[in-house]
């Protein structure tokens, strides 16, 4: 661990050495340059330096260079790492308040999520970060999420039975797998690639553009469109690292990372059918039209076990009663 943040801290640092700027704000992504999260947080920065008069900068660290989600918000909540674009899903074991948007069909649509997110529940939820050493800034998309897998098509969901899915790292995940009766494993994003290909795991579940980008269609042959998930992703700052910065500089902040939103909505869109007609045109056999029924009622036992405090069971039935 010690290792990981003297190295963090020394890329961190050669890397800002080239910088111009008098603030220069690190941030993290697992995806690849072009992805629309990168995208979103590169706009984000060129508004803040512009509207900074070219004093506060952002730099992306894309591709998980500077490490896996979970080990990246840690480095963030320490203040080694400055700005972290991750989906909410890993920090369900962190802050309670966020398992609500990981919850399985928790949203009924991607506008229902949008809804949610752009109102006052989303406001609520972003404000619980500060009690993590965190600044939660912006919701950003993850479309919805469905199962894939190197075996055979999964028409309904009896033929999960025994099959084994990475999930994120996150409790609420691996409960969701078990209930379908698969074998859930929590996983880095970045060892599913190999450990499909090697057999280790059968498949795993995300997004088209995921799928897509990091090359899980080559080993993953099959895709059901089921849907189980719209887990919103979020930019948060580090606390630390804003909290030394003026008013001024952090209503900037809260600012650009807000106006980046509609950017990376309109990127997403675009991505979404890229993506899927580039897995489609790779001869992955899509099953579509899924009888979700089954697959909803299985999850009683998820919201059972994870919405347990009056607190998160009135933010479901709030969500539920957003349009
Ligand atoms: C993607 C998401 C990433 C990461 C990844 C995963 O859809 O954008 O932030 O959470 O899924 O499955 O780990």
């Amino acid at each position: 661990m010690k290792m990981v943040t003297t190295s963090l801290v020394a890329l961190i640092a050669a890397a800002g050495a080239a910088q111009a700027c008098e603030i220069t704000l690190r941030s993290s992504d697992t995806h690849p340059e072009g992805y629309p999260t990168v995208a979103a947080v590169e706009a984000m920065g060129d508004m803040l330096e512009e509207r900074s008069d070219g004093r506060i900068c952002v730099e992306v660290f894309h591709s998980a260079q500077l490490g896996e989600e979970k080990d990246t918000i840690e480095q963030t909540q320490l203040g080694v790492i400055d700005l972290n674009r991750v989906s909410l899903g890993p920090f369900n074991n962190i802050i309670e308040e966020t398992k609500v948007f990981s919850l399985p069909y928790i949203f009924r649509s991607v506008e229902h999520m949008h809804n949610v997110v752009d109102g006052e529940i989303g406001d609520e939820i972003l404000g619980e970060f500060s009690n993590h050493d965190l600044v939660g800034l912006a919701y950003y998309d993850g479309g919805s999420r469905s199962f894939y897998n190197s075996q055979k098509p999964i028409t309904s969901i009896e033929d999960i039975e025994g099959l084994k899915f990475r999930v994120m790292q996150s409790d609420v995940f691996v409960d969701m797998v078990d209930a379908l009766g698969g074998n859930a494993t929590p996983l880095p994003y970045g060892e599913v690639y190999s450990s499909i290909q090697t057999g280790v795991i059968d498949g795993a579940e995300n997004n088209w553009p995921s799928f897509e980008s990091s090359g899980h269609y080559e080993v993953a042959g099959y895709y059901t469109l089921d849907q189980h998930l719209i887990v919103p992703e979020v930019l948060v700052m580090s606390k630390m690292k804003f909290d030394s910065l003026s008013e001024e500089d952090q209503a900037l902040i809260r600012q650009a990372a807000k106006d980046s939103m509609p950017i990376m909505r309109e990127q997403w869109a675009a991505r979404e059918k890229a993506s899927e007609e580039k897995v489609r045109a790779a001869g992955v056999e899509i099953v579509e039209n899924i009888d979700k029924t089954p697959f909803i009622e299985a999850m009683d036992v998820v919201y059972e076990k994870h919405v347990t405090s009056d607190k998160l069971k009135d933010l479901v039935t709030r969500i539920r009663a957003v349009e």
